[in-house]
């Protein structure tokens, strides 16, 4: 199940795998010997050439861009969030992201946490976070992946994870993504939203016959839930309080999957269903809202399930337990 460790990190800029080793080093200010770089192998003990202390970020030798140490070392995985326009893909991570780092889950996972890794997406993150509890995000998001660390217990090994959702950074990222996320706004438009093209590009990237069942995990999500919130049944499995186990909950899971399948259904979205079970092994369907219920004039977002496709992920990345029922009964 698991994907074979990759020993030879890929550039989250430029694509380019160089070994850890290549990438190079530069002395820090205090060094006096300012834009001097060597290759990390060229570092004796730990230090620059003049003896100093570099600093601690790594540079692409085929871009010269700036990629944290963490990544370098850490066996990141990647995610493509792909999605027509306005689907809403980067209002759903800057939500995610968000919710992990404030600590939203920490009733399921005592002591995660959540950094936003380098300063390019240390930036984009500052910007999309406040956009994102002002209900208004920009609409230009650069090709750049932005680049997490993410420890679900405080003292193991983090999970380094790279999301793409601008469509250059997806095309150039789906040759190594490790994980695809499909956005796709409620709505009667008939279409595929996207899932025909999201096929055609993986099998493309990766070299596969036109036939072939693509092993990658996708997660289809059904975005701004909010604006539909009075078309779905009090009973649905949609409005059942969120399973608290740490892991991801394999029986709460399926009844997601069905009920958003069934709404997509019945908004012509039959071609999306066909198209992700034919050309897809492991799918599954979500519904999340990033900006929540506001009507009743609180200030802040209040999201729903938007960690939900990305606990799914982790667990198909084997990061965290599943679990079948609600009890702690991993599988
Ligand atoms: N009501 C509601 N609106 C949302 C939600 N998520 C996103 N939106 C709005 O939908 C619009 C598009 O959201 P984006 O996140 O920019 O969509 P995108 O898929 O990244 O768009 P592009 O980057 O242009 O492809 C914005 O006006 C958002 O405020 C949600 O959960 N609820
Ligand atoms: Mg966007
Ligand atoms: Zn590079
Ligand atoms: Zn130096």
């Amino acid at each position: 199940m698991h994907a074979p460790t990759r020993r030879v990190p890929v550039c989250p800029y430029c694509h380019t795998r160089t070994p850890a080793k290549a990438y190079l080093r530069q002395c820090a200010s205090r060094c006096g010997e300012t834009g001097v770089e060597f290759p990390v192998s060229a570092a004796r003990k730990g230090e620059c050439p003049h003896g100093r202390a570099p600093m601690a970020r790594r540079v692409c030798p085929a871009c010269g861009q700036a990629v944290p140490r963490e990544y370098v070392e850490g066996h990141p995985k990647v995610v493509a969030v792909a999605g027509a326009a306005g689907s809403g893909k980067s209002t759903w991570l800057a939500s995610l992201i968000r919710s992990v780092a404030k600590g939203h889950l920490d009733n399921r996972f005592p002591g995660m946490s959540l950094d936003v890794l380098g300063e390019k997406s240390r930036l984009r993150h500052e910007r999309d976070r406040v956009l994102v509890s002002e209900t208004v995000l920009h609409r230009t998001t650069g090709p750049e992946p932005l680049l997490v660390s993410l420890r679900i217990r405080p003292r193991a090994r983090a999970v380094l994870i790279a999301f793409y959702d601008s469509a250059d950074g997806i095309a150039e990222s789906l040759a190594h993504a490790d994980g695809l996320v499909l956005a796709v706004e409620p709505g009667t438009a008939p279409g595929d939203a996207g899932i025909a093209r999201l096929t055609d590009a993986v099998h493309a990237a990766r070299g596969l016959r036109p036939d072939h069942r693509i092993s990658l995990p996708l997660a289809v999500i059904l975005t701004k839930l909010d604006t539909v919130w009075d078309m779905v049944d009090p009973g649905s499995p949609l409005l059942r309080p969120v399973p608290r186990t740490g892991g991801y909950v394999v029986s709460d899971g399926v009844d997601v999957h069905h009920e958003t399948t069934a709404w997509l259904g019945c908004w012509n979205k039959a071609d999306l269903i066909r198209g992700a079970h034919t050309a897809f092994r492991r799918h599954r369907c979500f519904a999340v809202t990033a900006l929540g219920d506001r009507a009743d004039g609180r200030r802040e977002p209040v999201p729903y399930r938007v960690e939900d496709p990305l606990l799914w992920l982790l667990a198909e990345f084997g990061a965290i337990p599943t679990f079948r029922g609600a009890e702690r009964t991993p599988s």
